[in-house]
């Protein structure tokens, strides 16, 4: 891999604590299973960084081979490497993503849309 991708994202990874490799951004997702993890991320209230991999070809590459994962989006938290899509969604049905998020001092504003009124 260009040592300046693997720049790139280490500094990504380090400099924010929620960053998100997907594919167009959370406006304009440019993939069904980038648009999924946002909307996880959206609704749980967290804030993170989205990095574009379709701007950079030697960056879609850069993210699979520096995460050893073939697919794109790929979630870090913390520096570390949680997953893709399926695993994303699977976390947050359990409520596992939550506790993560918690567990590793991420802060969340919940949706408060989202929850049942009285
Ligand atoms: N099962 C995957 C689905 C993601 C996926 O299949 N991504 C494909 C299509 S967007 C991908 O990244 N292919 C390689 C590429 O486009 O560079 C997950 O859980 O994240």
């Amino acid at each position: 891999m260009d040592n300046l991708v693997a720049e790139r994202i280490r500094q990504e990874i380090q400099g924010n604590d929620v960053v998100l490799f997907m594919k167009g951004t959370p406006v304009f997702p440019q993939c069904g299973f980038s648009a999924a993890v946002v909307q996880v991320l959206s609704y749980l209230g967290v804030k993170f960084k989205a990095v574009d991999v379709l701007q950079d070809p030697g960056l879609r590459q850069g993210i699979k081979d520096y995460s050893q994962w073939p697919t794109i989006p790929q979630l870090y938290v913390k520096g570390e490497f949680v997953g893709g899509c399926d695993i994303v969604r699977e976390m947050a049905e359990t409520g596992e993503l939550e506790e993560h998020f918690q567990a590793k001092g991420v802060e969340q504003t919940k949706n408060v849309e989202a929850q049942p009124t009285a």
